[in-house]
């Protein structure tokens, strides 16, 4: 990486997680090739770092994660994981135009046509007819993901596919929140298959001693 370390603010217990796995997917540690500036998150609670000018400065909006790399400021998850992909490079990354076309509307169809009804199951919106509400709402993107994978490992890449950012965005809401909820993938096994191959990674996971709470 270059002198200017990438800075995430965001905690791993929030949608920083995104970035903070294909950083990890790329073999980075945290302090030693990046920063992590850790804001508290929705589920631990934020901490005093977000409402501070500094943080106001990088993100009007007041969300997390932000990414501060050199001059280069970004907002919103998907498009950290993005850059971060592209200035690494390899595999993870797109190869010609059209597989990072391909990625960036991965990127979007995650938090479009996903993330709205697996987040709120996550957070028990509405109990169990929001569930059942949610559940339903999933049916129709599910079929359509299962389509897609049904002659392919990965989303992007010839053939069978490789990893790339693009599965770390998809799995970020369909994986990451459907096992939070123990979302049963069975009518849909080639998106079950998909999520168990993404999600088992070592790289999904914290590594143990990593933040997950905020410290007193
Ligand atoms: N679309 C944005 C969503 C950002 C977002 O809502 N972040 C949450 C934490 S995961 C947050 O900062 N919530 C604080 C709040 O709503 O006050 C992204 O993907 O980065």
């Amino acid at each position: 990486m270059s002198e200017n370390k990438i800075v995430i603010y965001g905690h791993q217990a929030s949608r920083a997680s995104r970035p903070y796995w294909l950083l990890r997917e790329y073999g980075k540690a945290i302090n030693e090739d990046f920063l992590e500036v850790d804001t508290g998150g929705p589920v631990t609670g934020f901490n005093e770092v977000r409402d501070s000018d500094q943080f106001l400065k990088l993100n009007p909006y007041k969300l997390i994660p932000v990414m501060q790399h050199g001059d280069l400021v970004l907002y919103e998850s998907q498009a950290i994981c993005q850059y971060i992909a592209e200035y690494l490079g390899g595999p993870m990354s797109g190869g010609d135009i059209g597989e990072r076309a391909r990625i960036n509307m991965y990127g979007l169809s995650s938090v479009t046509n996903f993330e709205p009804n697996f987040l709120p199951m996550v957070f028990g919106s509405g109990g169990a007819e929001g569930r059942a509400k949610f559940e339903s709402n999933l049916q129709q993107p599910l079929n359509a993901l299962n389509v897609e994978l049904q002659d392919r490992d990965y989303l992007v890449g010839a053939e069978r596919g490789r990893f790339t950012v693009a599965d770390i965005m998809m799995a970020s809401t369909i994986g990451q929140y459907g096992r939070a909820v123990k979302f049963d993938f069975s009518p849909w096994p080639n998106v079950r298959d998909w999520v168990a191959l993404t999600t088992k990674r070592p790289a999904f996971y914290p590594p143990r001693g990593m933040k997950v709470k905020p410290q007193n």
